[in-house]
């Protein structure tokens, strides 16, 4: 009989620190193992350390509602997620590992003219980039999405939709383990529970990092931390434009499979999509203040249901089984700040508000490269972080899928 005892873990014991790295990656999340992964795998960079403070996945990663899109409103913005929904798709042969690559179509729907007005931009920017987006009438929604009802109970009757066919979900905790997995392969070494205290410089440069497991030093540094980015931008004095807002979602209990669409309402703030375990994947816009703090609420759970109840009546029985909040690194263009920072050494991934999971592919192999090259990706460059003293912004917000 063949003992499980036998097969490799799918990670390893964690080893003591080194004294030096070539590079080190603060943030275990989806975007730090797959910067990990693609420096390994495309740069033969991999005298690599992630240092996580948790565990691997356990911040934004796994508290996100899994939705992938590129019908943003910016070609800048258009191009940048294009490119991870395409590496979305091959991602699951490239691990190995079943990702629950789910293509489904989103529905944006659209409740007043204005916001008609806005789903006719995306659509019209998304096709001349060669993306699948189009305004869809009643008659559409209705054939494609029949439990709803597109008069929500009289509130705010929907007037039509944005549709994108490539929308899709999968399976988020996989996406990391798949990059973790790949980039450990490669001789890169994954740090659970490794908490960064201070970063070291020299001049302008960063010479190291120190966490709660001693120090380390290394030639680069790169931050991926999502909602603790000004934790770690204030050890180094650099100033950026990002506030925390709690984001908050929840599942229902598992039902057999309906909804086999993404649905999102900017203006109800909700969005709603089925799991492959029968669960509603349920989220809302972020709590109204900022605050450092992944508490989730009653009054989310409130709110979420009222919306939610004009658009599907029949979930008034359901049940919801678990909710959760994550930190939303949030800028004033709603578009993320990516690549090299005033600190030479020190590079930047930040600024994933509502809208990270989708990048995790993109944003990691354009930091790699940006990392590797010590130049900015081409693809980043309008997300960089001088945008905001030289007024050159990417006004994402109107694509930014929830009310802020
Ligand atoms: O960007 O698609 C998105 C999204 C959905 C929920 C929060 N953000």
């Amino acid at each position: 009989l063949k003992s499980t005892h036998d097969e490799p873990r799918f990670f390893p014991e964690s080893k003591p620190l080194k004294p030096h790295y070539d590079v080190v990656i603060i943030g275990g999340g989806g975007h730090g193992m797959a910067c990990a992964y693609y420096l390994a795998k495309e740069h033969g960079i991999t005298d690599v350390a992630v240092l996580e403070q948790g565990y691997i996945g356990g911040g934004n990663t796994g508290r996100n509602t899994t939705i992938v899109r590129s019908n943003y409103l910016t070609p800048e913005g258009v191009k940048f997620y294009d490119t991870s929904v395409k590496l979305f798709e091959d991602l699951a042969d490239d691990f190995d590992l079943n990702i629950f690559y789910s293509t489904r179509g989103h529905f944006t729907l659209a409740h007043t003219d204005s916001a008609l007005r806005t789903m006719r931009w995306r659509a019209e920017v998304n096709k001349h980039q060669g993306i699948e987006s189009e305004v869809v009438g009643r008659e559409e929604i209705a054939k494609e999405v029949p439990y709803m009802d597109l008069d929500c109970n009289g509130h705010a009757p929907v007037m039509g939709a944005l549709y994108h066919a490539p929308g899709s979900v999968a399976r988020h905790d996989a996406v990391a383990w798949g990059y973790a997995r790949g980039a450990y392969n490669r001789g890169v070494e994954i740090h659970q529970k490794t908490r960064v205290t201070a970063i070291r410089t020299q001049g302008d440069r960063v010479v190291g990092v120190e966490t709660d497991r001693g120090a380390i030093s290394c030639n680069k540094v790169i931050s991926m931390v999502a909602g603790s980015t000004p934790r770690i931008t204030s050890m180094l004095g650099l100033r950026t434009p990002i506030e925390i807002f709690p984001l908050q979602a929840c599942v229902s209990e598992p039902v057999k499979p309906f909804m086999d669409t993404i649905v999102v309402s900017g203006s109800l703030h909700v969005y709603v999509s089925q799991s492959s375990r029968g669960e509603l994947v349920m989220g809302a816009s972020v709590d109204p203040s900022v605050l450092h703090s992944t508490r989730s609420s009653f009054d989310f759970v409130e709110g979420l249901a009222d919306q939610m109840l004009d658009l599907f009546p029949f979930m008034s029985r359901m049940k919801v089984m678990r909710q959760w909040a994550g930190m939303s690194d949030i800028t004033p263009d709603f578009a993320p700040i990516m690549g090299k920072t005033p600190i030479d050494g020190f590079y930047l991934d930040a600024g994933w508000g509502t809208w990270g999971f989708k990048a995790t592919p993109v944003s990691g192999k354009t930091m790699a490269w940006t990392v590797a090259n010590d130049k900015t990706h081409e693809l980043i460059e309008p997300f960089r972080l001088s945008r905001f003293a030289d007024f050159d912004l990417v006004g994402e917000k109107g694509a930014a899928s929830v009310g802020h």
